[in-house]
């Protein structure tokens, strides 16, 4: 077994637009365990280490002052091959090429305004962790986990 772990956002837009249940419960159907969650501002230097890798982009500043414009909410999710798992059923990153079934393809329109995140590589799974959740804010439910992925 591949047990992963990764970081899912529900973006300030999913928030405000009261949809952090509907994507919340679109990873609890797959079977995939939630092992942290809150509820949080970003300020800049948060969101600008979160998105390190975009940085010198044109849409950087963008991306950054939307991360930060309302609260989001982060999750920490575990499951076999949970960071593949969790990209399908975000979907692309342009609403417009996501597929129906996926969020962004049934609740986002524009890149700019997609709703989530997700960790994109076990590296990047690891990384980004550390930036919303302290070692002592995961929780273990390694039985609830089991029971999905065994039999
Ligand atoms: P993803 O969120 O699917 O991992 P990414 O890591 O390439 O996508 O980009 C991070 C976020 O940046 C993405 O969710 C929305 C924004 N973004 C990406 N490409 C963009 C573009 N060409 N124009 C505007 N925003 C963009
Ligand atoms: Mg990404």
């Amino acid at each position: 077994m591949t047990i992963e772990r990764t970081l899912i956002l529900c973006k300030p837009d999913a928030v405000s637009r009261g949809l952090i249940g509907d994507i919340t419960a679109r990873f609890e159907r797959r079977g995939y365990i939630i092992v942290a969650m809150k509820m949080l501002q970003l300020d800049g230097d948060r969101a600008r280490a979160h998105y390190a890798e975009h940085d010198g982009k044109p849409f950087f500043s963008e991306l950054v002052d939307f991360i930060t414009s309302g609260p989001l909410v982060a999750l920490a999710i575990e499951g076999e091959n949970v960071i593949e798992g969790c990209r399908q059923i975000i979907g692309a990153t342009n609403p417009l090429t996501a597929a129906p079934g996926s969020i962004r393809g049934d609740l986002a329109q524009t890149i700019g305004r997609n709703l989530v995140h997700g960790s994109d590589s076990k590296g990047s799974a690891e990384r980004e962790l550390k930036i919303f959740f302290d070692a002592n804010e995961f929780v273990s439910r390694r039985h609830d986990l089991e029971r999905w992925i065994k039999g």
